[in-house]
C-alpha cells in the first residue's frame, strides 16, 4: 500500500504510547500513520513493563483492545514488601477497595494494539530510518523518513512524538524551549525472564543489604525477576547460576519460602533514571510517554503514564477536529504534568525506600528500615503506597 503523502496525525514510535494513540484516534474518526524504526518482530518481543494500573486496563478494555488482556492478565489485589526477615502484604482490597493491578506483559499490549490497528486498516510502517520531523512551528508540519530504499515525506496537521527516551522528536524542539529535570541513580536493574512457575501469588519487592530484588511474573509458566546491580554492570558477569544464587539470597529471607529456578529465556540490564521535559509540546509537535518523561521502574509507572498522556492527547485532538477549539491542545502539557510529577515522586520514593545505597551509613540504613516498617504498619502510610501503586483516579 503506497504511503499516503498526507494524514491528520503523524505518530513517531510504535511503543505503547504511539500505538494506543493511533488506536484511540481511529475510534474518534481521526487518521494517523505510525512510523517505527524497528521491525514488527522486535517490538512485539521486547520485554519491558508488566504491571498495568486499573485506569490503563479500563482504557484498553473500553476501547476494544482488551479482550486478551481480560482473558490472560493476572489481576492482583496486593503486593508484598519483604525486609528484615519478614513479609508485609500491602492489601489493596482493604486499603483501596475496588482497585487492583493487572500483570500483563507490555509486549502483549503492543501485540494487541498492532493487531487492532491492522484489523482496522491502520497504517504502521516498520523499519523506517532517518526520521526527521519538520515545520513543527507552522500549520503544515511533516515527517521525512526512509522506508526501504525510498526517501518519503508525510504531511500532517500534527506530529506525535512517541519515540521513547532515545527518539528524535524531543530533539527536534529548538534549544532553550524545553526545561529538563533529571536524576540518575547509582545502580541499575538486571532483568530476567525465566520459564518457571512463579514462586509467589503476588509481586515481592525485597529490600536487602545485598541489594534490592523483585519477583514479578508474566503468566503461570513465566516468571520475571529484577536484581539491583551496579549501573555499569556487565551482563557477561551474570551466568544463570549466579543469578539464581543471588535471587535466592535476596528473596529466601523468610521462613518456609523458597524460590523455584528454571531456564532463563532473556536477561538484560536497565539504567535507572528519573527525567521530565517541560513543556511536552511545541507548535504542532506533542510528546507523549518516555519521549517526555522517564521513571525508574520500581513504581511500575512508565507504561501507565504513557497511556494516560495519549488519552489526554486524544481528547485534545478530537476537540480540535470537531470544532477547531484548541483549548485542550494548549493545555495538554499542564493536564499531563501534574500526574507525571506524582508518578515521578512515587517512583523516586519507592526506589529510595527499597534499594541499598553505598552512600548510606549505618544510621541511614536504620532510618530506611524504620521508614519501611512504618509504611507497612501504618494504615495511613500503606494506603498512600497502595493508591499510588494501583493508580490515582484519572482526574
Ligand atoms: P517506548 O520506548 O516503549 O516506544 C518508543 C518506540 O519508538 C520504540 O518502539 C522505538 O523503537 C521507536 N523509536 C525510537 N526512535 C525512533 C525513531 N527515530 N524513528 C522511529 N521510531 C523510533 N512501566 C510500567 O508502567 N510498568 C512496569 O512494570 C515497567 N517495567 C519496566 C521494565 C523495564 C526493564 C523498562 C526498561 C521499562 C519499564 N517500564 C515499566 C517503563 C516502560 O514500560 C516505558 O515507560 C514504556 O515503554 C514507554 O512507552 P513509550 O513511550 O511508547 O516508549
Ligand atoms: C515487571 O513485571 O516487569 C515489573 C513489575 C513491577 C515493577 C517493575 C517491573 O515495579
Amino acid at each position: 500500500m503506497p504511503t499516503p503523502a498526507r494524514t491528520q496525525v503523524a505518530i513517531v514510535g510504535a511503543g505503547p504510547a504511539g500505538l494506543l494513540l493511533s488506536h484511540l484516534l481511529h475510534l474518534r474518526g481521526i487518521e494517523s500513520v505510525v512510523l517505527e524504526a524497528r521491525s514488527r518482530e522486535y517490538v512485539e518481543h521486547r520485554v519491558r513493563a508488566g504491571v498495568l494500573e486499573q485506569g490503563t486496563v479500563d482504557t484498553l478494555v473500553s476501547s476494544g483492545a482488551g479482550e486478551r488482556l481480560l482473558r490472560e492478565g493476572l489481576v492482583h489485589h496486593g503486593i508484598e514488601l519483604r525486609f528484615g526477615g519478614q513479609r508485609h502484604r500491602i492489601a489493596f482490597e482493604k486499603l483501596v477497595p475496588g482497585r487492583a493491578i493487572t500483570v500483563y506483559g507490555q509486549q502483549e499490549v503492543v501485540k494487541d494494539l498492532i493487531a487492532a490497528r491492522l484489523a482496522a486498516g491502520g497504517q504502521i510502517l516498520f523499519e523506517v530510518g532517518d526520521v526527521v520531523p519538520e515545520g513543527i512551528e507552522g500549520p503544515r508540519p511533516q515527517v521525512s523518513f526512509t522506508h526501504g530504499s525510498q526517501r518519503r515525506v508525510i504531511q500532517a496537521d500534527f506530529i506525535a512524538g512517541c519515540d521513547g527516551f532515545h527518539g528524535v522528536c524531543r530533539d527536534a524542539i529548538p534549544p532553550g524551549v524545553l526545561q529538563f529535570f533529571d536524576k540518575e541513580y547509582p545502580f541499575g536493574w538486571l532483568g530476567v525472564l525465566a520459564a518457571v512457575a512463579p514462586s509467589s501469588e503476588e509481586l515481592i519487592y525485597s529490600s536487602n543489604d545485598r541489594g534490592f530484588a523483585l519477583h514479578s511474573m508474566r503468566s503461570p509458566q513465566l516468571s520475571r525477576f529484577y536484581l539491583q546491580v551496579a549501573p555499569d554492570e556487565d551482563i557477561a558477569a551474570w551466568p544463570d547460576e549466579r543469578i539464581w544464587a543471588e535471587l535466592a539470597a535476596r528473596l529466601e529471607t523468610v521462613p518456609g519460602w523458597s524460590l523455584a529456578a528454571g531456564p532463563v529465556m532473556e536477561k538484560g540490564i536497565t539504567a535507572m533514571r528519573s527525567f521530565v521535559a517541560e513543556p511536552m509540546q511545541f507548535g504542532r509537535l506533542f510528546l507523549a510517554g518516555d519521549a517526555a518523561h522517564i521513571v525508574p521502574p520500581t513504581g511500575a509507572k512508565g507504561l501507565n503514564l504513557a497511556a494516560f498522556d495519549v488519552t489526554v492527547l486524544t481528547e485534545a485532538f478530537a476537540a480540535w477536529y470537531a470544532s477547531g477549539d484548541a483549548a485542550l491542545l494548549d493545555g495538554y502539557s499542564r493536564a499531563c504534568l501534574r500526574r507525571v510529577w506524582r508518578a515521578q515522586h512515587f517512583s523516586w520514593w519507592m526506589t529510595t525506600l527499597l534499594h541499598s545505597f553505598d552512600s548510606y551509613d549505618a544510621y541511614d540504613r536504620r532510618l530506611q528500615h524504620s521508614y519501611l516498617d512504618y509504611v507497612c504498619t501504618s494504615e495511613a502510610a500503606s494506603t498512600s503506597l497502595a493508591e499510588n501503586y494501583v493508580g490515582l483516579g484519572r482526574g
